[in-house]
């Protein structure tokens, strides 16, 4: 099965996404995610002149040794835009080698160990009512676990609240990165958010009671003493995870906070290689890994790091925000259904202008997202459709103190 042409598509159906095909002598096609949010066109380019070239003409069955020769071949290693790359040539080569088998992807990971993957929904509110109309919403939908995001007293922005939370239908429409000509600036006072981020959970858990698994992410925004202070004032509300507390390229920090408190943590959406983790599994120091098969080198790495923390007791909880695209969702749905150490899948419904592009056949229902039967990841892209949406430059905001000082994001 020798691949005879390797195209880059830039799209922008609501967002931008990069999208790598992979067409074999014979005719078949596979697709990889390469979407790397708000430096999209860095992962372009680094697949058509660097990576491309080197594909044409090898066996396309030879996943593990096309890993090996892109990871290393490249001498510089890891990196958000060479292991998106990697990730899509990755992810194209399994969907490939699926197709060839006349199986989806599962079945080449082991088969079923579940049904489908259970998610998590994303309920938000400037304020309370707005937020308890929201997990009500997302309840009718069949939502069985939500992460909870609010506004602040008197902050006109947070980061993840949606601005139509309720009404939003199928469609979550957060959406941070903008296309404005240079980032936009927020603003956040971590003291307040530390005192008011408690009286919102309790206040969720005396409406909604003590049943519905609860998460929430603090995008990376507190000390490690501060995150410790937040984890252990959260531990009555019984979460199912508090993500990003404090950001882990210094994985010792997270040593500091597990000592402090008993609510389970997420980490590892800005990682890319199993290095990253190599500290905070071993010694234990999350309960779940963040990693989209988009950002951390494709379906072969990322099964490498869930086989690595199951030895741990560590469980998947794969990165699912719209900036992972159709191809990166459909792909990790594969995972979590073959995997033994599933915990959670993220789910923010992309929109129909999204879907019309991709045409992804897993479905939603009664909670969670189960993968398509058809041979390979099930996606079906529309070029038609793509070239109705032409990419427009966008970045993620950038974050300051009130003082102005820059922070984490
Ligand atoms: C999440 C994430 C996202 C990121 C986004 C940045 O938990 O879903 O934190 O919302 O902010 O992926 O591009
Ligand atoms: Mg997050």
């Amino acid at each position: 099965m020798l691949i005879d042409r390797v195209e880059v598509l830039v799209s922008s159906p609501g967002r931008n996404f990069v999208t790598l095909r992979v067409r074999t002598a014979d005719g078949l096609t596979g697709y990889g995610d390469a979407t790397l949010n708000g430096r999209e066109l860095a992962v372009a380019a680094y697949l058509r002149e660097h990576v491309a070239p080197l594909l044409a003409g090898r066996d396309a069955h030879r996943i593990e040794d096309t890993w090996q020769y892109l990871y290393r071949g490249a001498y510089w290693r890891r990196g958000p835009v060479t292991m998106a790359a990697v990730a899509a040539v990755d992810t194209a080569l399994w969907d490939l080698k699926a197709k060839v088998a006349g199986l989806p992807l599962y079945q080449l990971l082991g088969g079923r160990s579940r049904d489908a993957c259970l998610v998590y929904g994303h309920a938000s509110g400037a304020t309370l009512p707005e937020l308890f109309d929201s997990i009500r919403a997302h309840l009718e939908r069949g939502y069985r676990a939500l992460r909870i995001q609010t506004g602040l007293p008197g902050m006109s922005t947070v980061y993840g609240v949606a601005s139509s939370p309720a009404g939003a239908g199928d469609r979550y429409d957060y959406e941070p990165a903008r296309a404005t000509p240079l980032p936009v600036e927020e603003r956040w006072d971590t003291r307040l958010y530390l005192r008011h981020l408690p009286t919102v959970f309790e206040a969720v858990r005396a409406e909604f009671g003590p049943e519905l698994p609860l998460l929430h992410d603090s995008h990376h925004r507190l000390t490690p003493i501060q995150a410790a202070s937040l984890g252990k004032a959260l531990e009555p509300y019984d979460l199912f995870w508090l993500e990003d507390v404090t950001p882990a390229d210094n994985q010792e920090a997270l040593r500091l906070v597990r000592r402090h408190t008993t609510t389970p943590l997420a980490i590892g959406e800005v990682f890319n290689t199993i290095w990253d983790y190599q500290t905070l599994i071993r010694e234990q120091l999350i309960d779940y890994v963040r990693s989209p098969v988009t950002h951390a080198g494709g379906v072969t790495a990322l099964r490498r790091i869930f086989d690595y923390a199951a030895m741990y007791q560590v469980k998947s909880g794969i990165h699912g925000p719209t900036d992972i695209s159709p191809v990166g969702l459909a792909a990790a749905l594969h995972l979590g259904v073959a995997i033994h150490n599933f915990g959670i899948q993220e789910y923010m419904p992309h929109t129909a202008d999204t879907d019309a592009v991709f045409r992804p056949s897993y479905r939603f229902a009664d909670g969670a997202l189960a993968p398509g039967e058809e041979p390979g990841i099930g996606i079906d892209y529309d070029d038609a459709a793509a070239e109705r949406f032409p990419y427009q430059a966008a970045y993620l905001p950038v974050n300051r103190l009130m003082d102005g000082t820059v922070h984490d994001w």
